[in-house]
C-alpha cells in the first residue's frame, strides 16, 4: 500500500470518526420557547466515507475522492426502535438529491449514516430528482413517506432546459428497509410539501397539500390545503379546500408549506409549517406555527404571529441562503419536541422545546393584526400588564437577595 493512500486513509476515518462522535450543546439563554444547538446535526461531513471514496488502494492510489457530496438538509424524522432516526435528503456534486437514514441514541448528536442510501423504487415515469420526505407512522400500521418528485416539464419549449414540475411520490415500509412505491399523488396543481396526517379523518386518509401553478411561483396556489382521499394505493386529489392562506405582508406572503405532520396534543394538533416572502436579497423562508382543532385537523383554532424561528448566524448563509426548511420533528413519551430544520438548503440542525412551551406559545401569542398600529396595541397591552408584575418581581428578587 502506498504512503498518500495509508496517510489519507488515516487523517479522513479519523476526521470522520472525530465527527461523528463530538457532542453537541446547548447555546445558552434561547427565548424560552425553544433551544438551539451547536453543533448542526448533519453535514455534508457526515456522509460515510463508503460513500465517496475506492478503498481499494490499486485502483484509488492517491484515496480521491470518487463520489462528492455537495449538502445534506431538509430531512423527515421518526422514532423508531427506541432510535431518533431521519431521512435526510442528500445532495451530490451532480446536484441530485436521494435519501439516505441516519441515527442517533439520543436524537441530538452522533448521528450516524446506514451503509446504503435508500433504494427507491422507479416508477414508470422516473423522477429526475427526489427530496423532502415527510414520514408519518399512520394509524393503518405502515409508515408513509411523501416527497417531492421534480421531473422536466414536457411542455417546456426547445432549448428550456429548467422548467420542471413538482409531483408527490408516495413509498411505505415497515421498518425503513425495504420501501413499497405507490403511484404518485395525482392533483390538477404541481404539488410540493404534501404531507400525510397520522389518523384517518371520516374514515379516509387526510393530506396537507400545497398546490402550484408552476414549480417556483405559487400563482393562485401556494397556500397550505387540505384534501381526502379515498385509496392511498391510487391517491388522487378531488376537492381540495385551503386552511392556510398566505396573507399581504406576512412572513408567508409569497407561499408557504407543511412542516412535518402535526402532533397531537390534547388541546389541539400542533403544526410546524415554512413561509416565504420576499426581499432585496430574494426569497425568505422561516418557520412558523399554528394549531388547529383535535376534531377537525383542517380548522386553525391559533396562529401566532410572525416566525417561531428565522436563519441567525451561519444559518444564514449556504447554497440557497436566508432560509430555514423543516420537514422533520420527533415528539418524544416524555413530551419533549426535538425539531429538525435545515438552513440555507446546506446543513440539518436540531432545536429543541416539549409539547407544553409549544402549546403554550401557539395560545398565548398574539395572532397578526396585519397593520403595524396593531403591533403596537400588542406591545402596549404587555407593557401595561408588566407594570404591574415588574414591582412584584422586583420585591421577589430583594427578598431571595436577602436570604441568600
Ligand atoms: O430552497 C428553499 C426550499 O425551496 C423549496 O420549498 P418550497 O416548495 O416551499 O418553495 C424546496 O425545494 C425545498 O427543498 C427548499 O429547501
Amino acid at each position: 500500500m502506498n504512503t498518500v493512500y495509508q496517510e489519507r486513509f488515516r487523517s479522513v476515518t479519523a476526521r470522520y470518526e472525530d465527527l461523528i462522535q463530538r457532542k453537541n450543546r446547548i447555546i445558552q439563554a434561547g427565548n424560552g420557547i425553544f433551544n438551539r444547538y451547536e453543533n448542526p446535526v448533519l453535514t455534508a461531513e457526515h456522509a460515510p466515507i463508503l460513500w465517496r471514496y475506492d478503498l481499494n488502494p490499486a485502483s484509488n492510489p492517491f484515496f480521491m475522492e470518487r463520489f462528492g457530496i455537495n449538502a445534506i438538509f431538509n430531512s423527515g424524522a421518526i422514532k423508531l426502535n427506541g432510535k431518533y432516526v431521519l431521512i435526510a435528503r442528500v445532495e451530490g456534486n451532480d446536484r441530485k438529491s436521494f435519501f439516505a437514514i441516519a441515527e442517533s441514541n439520543n436524537g441530538i448528536d452522533n448521528f450516524r449514516f446506514r451503509d446504503l442510501p435508500v433504494l427507491l423504487e422507479e416508477t414508470e415515469n422516473p423522477d429526475v430528482n427526489v427530496y423532502d420526505m415527510r414520514l408519518t407512522q399512520h394509524e393503518d400500521g405502515w409508515i408513509y413517506g411523501i416527497f417531492c418528485s421534480e421531473r422536466k416539464d414536457p411542455a417546456a419549449p426547445l432549448g428550456d432546459e429548467s422548467s420542471a414540475r413538482a409531483y408527490a411520490g408516495i413509498v411505505r415500509t415497515h421498518d425503513l428497509e425495504n420501501w413499497e412505491r405507490l403511484p404518485d399523488l395525482k392533483s390538477g396543481s404541481q404539488q410540493r410539501n404534501v404531507v400525510l396526517h397520522p389518523e384517518f379523518v371520516n374514515g379516509k386518509y387526510a393530506l396537507y397539500t400545497r398546490p402550484q401553478d408552476g414549480f417556483i411561483e405559487a400563482g393562485s396556489g401556494g397556500a397550505i390545503g387540505w384534501a381526502l382521499i379515498d385509496d392511498i394505493t391510487h391517491a388522487e386529489i378531488l376537492k381540495e379546500t385551503i386552511i392556510d392562506h398566505r396573507h399581504y405582508h406576512t412572513i408567508k406572503e409569497l407561499k408557504n408549506g407543511e412542516g412535518p405532520h402535526p402532533i397531537k396534543t390534547g388541546k389541539g394538533w400542533l403544526h410546524l409549517a415554512h413561509g416565504v416572502r420576499g426581499c432585496a436579497a430574494g426569497l425568505r423562508y422561516v418557520l412558523y406555527m399554528f394549531m388547529t382543532s383535535l376534531e377537525h385537523p383542517e380548522e386553525i383554532i391559533a396562529e401566532p404571529a410572525g416566525y417561531l424561528m428565522a436563519p441567525e448566524g451561519e444559518e444564514r448563509v449556504g447554497d440557497v441562503s436566508n432560509v430555514l426548511f423543516s420537514n422533520g420533528w420527533i415528539a418524544d413519551e416524555d413530551g419533549t419536541v426535538y425539531i429538525y430544520y435545515a438552513s440555507s438548503d446546506t446543513r440539518l440542525h436540531v432545536a429543541v422545546s416539549s409539547i407544553e412551551r409549544l402549546t403554550d406559545y401557539c395560545l398565548n401569542t398574539k395572532p397578526d393584526g396585519y397593520r403595524s398600529a396593531t403591533s403596537v396595541l400588542a406591545v402596549k397591552e404587555l407593557v401595561e400588564k408588566n407594570l404591574l408584575y415588574m414591582e412584584v418581581n422586583k420585591k421577589v428578587a430583594e427578598e431571595h437577595q436577602l436570604s441568600s
